[in-house]
Order: C-alpha cells, then structure tokens, then sequence
C-alpha cells in the first residue's frame, strides 16, 4: 500500500471515530438533561399525543428487547423541597410542550399514573409543584403524566368535579390504570412516600407540616388520594355537587367505607409533607351552613355529607357533565379547561 492509500484510510478511520464521539457524547447530553430531550423527541404536540409520545421516548421501543420490570432506587429518603424556583427556560418556553409525560427508559413500570390537579389562578404554587414534582416522580420510577384541570370562570370552585373531569380526559389519552388527585400547593417531603397506587384508595397528605405532621382526624382524606381505576369506578368518583370549600373530602371517604374498602396511610415519618401556605381564593369560601369543624353543605336543604352513602350511585363519574374548552400541552403539565357549570342555586 503506498502513502497515498495509507492516508486515505487512516483519514476515513478518524472520520469514523470521530462521528462515533459525536453520538456518544450527544447521547450522554440528552440524558442529563432529561427535561429538555422532551422537545427533541416528539416534534407536535396532539391531542392524543401520550400515546406517540411514550413510544417515542423508549429507547428500546423498536429493538425487541424485553426490559425488565421497575424498582425502586435504594437512596430513596428525605426530600429537599425547593420553593423558590427561578422563572428559567422550562417555564418561559412551556408552550413548546409534550404534556408532562415521563416513564423510565429502561424498565417497565406497572402503574400507570395520571396525577390529577385542581386549578384556578394558582400559577405560582404550580411552577412550585411542577418543579419539584417531576424529579420526584422520576426518581420513584414512576410512569405518569401530570393533568392541570382548569375551572373557567369565576364562579364557585368545585374541587371534586374538577378531579372527576381529569379522570375522563386523562383517560382519552392512555390507559391510566392509577390515579393521584392532588392539590397544587401540597408536596412531600420524603421520596418514600410512594405515589403509587394501592390495594386500597390512599391517603397521603396526612402529616402536614401545618398541623404539625399528626393526623388531624381519623376520616380524613384530604390534599392527596390515591385510588387505582377499579378503586375509583367502585365509589362512582367523587360527588360533583360540593361548591366552594370543604366536605367532598369527607364524602369521598364515606364513598368508600360504603364500597367495602379501607383507607390506607403509610407512617407519619415517611408522609411528611409540606402544605405551601396562602390565603383562601376568592370562589372557594366555605360550603353553605358549615356547622364548626364537620361541613354541611346542602342541597335544597338536603345536608349532603349524611346522605353521602345514597347519594354515591347516582352523583358521581356517572352524573359527570361539563363543557370542555380546551386542552394545552404544556411541556411540564396537561392543561385542559373546562366550564363546569355552577351550583343548583345560583341562578344566573
Ligand atoms: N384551588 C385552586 N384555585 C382556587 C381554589 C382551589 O386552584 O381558587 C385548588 C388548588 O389545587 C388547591 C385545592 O383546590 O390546592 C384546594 O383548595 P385550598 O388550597 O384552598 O384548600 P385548603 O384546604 O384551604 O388548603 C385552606 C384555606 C386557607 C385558609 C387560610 C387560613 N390561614
Ligand atoms: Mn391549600
């Protein structure tokens, strides 16, 4: 081989070699930076986009191999919550968004979760949650998509209903077979506190910081509850007839005592969590003829908690109507907004 040929080849190896640096060191970039390889994988955001999205995303999705399923990390403890997030890219380019969807790359995760928000003008304790949450969730292995159900209008807010609506559009866009309904200023404080699904409906905002991490009564269900899709289907949902603040909590937990099932809690250490403190919203004051510490809101004068177990049949996932407006997949969440009416007695 003369001089000429031995360059030629000794040119085409370096090319070679370097175009192989260039994929492992791209690689090793997205996989750091796992928020932003979001945009680099799906190119349109759609409607029923979960479904692509999470094909896409798998690795190994088109190789034949067969992944193993998920366990959890053995690090798993105490969790730094960061309240002050700074308003940097992931929240200026936000419109630029594959809904808030994430699963592990390299193993099989067996609940499917959509994690379920209330929302009305509460963008700064969502930048809190979403921030904090998605690495959390991450590190839980968890494969979930974040649903932000937006109540349109300023009329009374119905909590319940809201999360009954993220239930039915979160399942338009994949087989969810768990769902946490969460509030949107409340977050844990230990990665222990698995948001998984259970072999009954869980409790997990029981040791708020607020109240000093005790339960604060024994029926409690408020904040975090999670309820597999069998489990949820079995108390009809919650109730859509509590407008304004307090007693959907205590009807869903009666919900459930009347369904056979139990409530379940993890220990007060591992479901410390923190409740970001604020004013109560215009639109959610107290439910009509609260009586002291157990709500009683009515309906044409029908104390609804006492009639909770009846009523459970007929108003709940199968009562549910509203008009949806509008769905915005937000890089970091699933915004759907939606007219859910307003109570019996308002006339307007
Ligand atoms: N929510 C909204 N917008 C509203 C009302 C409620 O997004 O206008 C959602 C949000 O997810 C919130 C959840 O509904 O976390 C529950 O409402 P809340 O946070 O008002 O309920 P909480 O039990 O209310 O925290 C306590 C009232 C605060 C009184 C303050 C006295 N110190
Ligand atoms: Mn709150």
């Amino acid at each position: 081989m003369g001089y000429q040929n031995s360059f030629k080849v000794f040119l085409c190896l370096s090319v070679i070699f370097l175009f192989s640096m260039k994929i492992m060191v791209l690689e090793k970039y997205f996989e750091k930076i796992n928020f932003t390889a979001f945009s680099i994988h799906t190119t349109k955001p759609i409607r029923k986009g979960a479904h692509y999205w999470f094909s896409q995303t798998n690795k190994h999705a088109n190789k034949n191999i067969t992944l193993p399923n998920c366990t959890l990390p053995p690090d798993l403890g105490p969790y730094n919550i960061q309240l002050n997030v700074p308003l940097d890219n992931e929240f200026k380019n936000e419109r630029m968004s594959f809904g808030g969807h994430n699963k592990p790359e390299n193993c099989i995760a067996l609940q499917k979760i959509a994690i379920v928000i209330p929302f009305r003008n509460r963008e700064s304790h969502l930048k809190i949650w979403l921030h904090n949450m998605h690495p959390f969730l991450q590190k839980q292995q968890a494969d979930y998509g974040i649903y932000v159900i937006e109540q349109h209008g300023n009329l009374p807010f119905n909590r319940a209903k809201l999360l009954n609506i993220g239930y039915k559009e979160a399942l338009k866009e994949y087989d969810y077979n768990c769902f946490i309904f969460s509030d949107v200023d409340i977050i844990p404080m230990d990665q222990r506190n698995l948001y998984r699904c259970s072999t009954n409906p869980k409790h997990m905002a029981h040791a708020l910081d607020k109240f000093n991490f005790r339960l604060l009564y024994a029926t409690l269900f408020g904040g975090v509850v999670a309820f597999t899709k069998e489990q949820f289907l079995k108390v009809n949902g919650f109730s859509n007839l509590f407008w304004g603040w307090g007693g959907e909590d205590d009807d869903l937990y009666k919900r459930v005592i009347t369904a056979g099932m139990q409530i379940e809690r993890m220990n007060n250490i591992i479901s410390k969590t923190k409740a970001i403190p604020h004013k109560r919203d215009p639109g959610n004051e107290d439910n009509p003829k609260s009586t002291g510490f157990q709500h009683v809101a009515t309906r044409n004068g029908e104390p609804l908690l006492e009639k909770a177990a009846r009523r459970m049949y007929t108003d709940g996932l199968n009562s549910l109507n509203y008009t949806f407006i509008r769905v915005m997949k937000h890089r970091l969440y699933t915004k759907v907004l939606v007219d859910i009416g307003k109570p019996e007695n308002i006339e307007q």
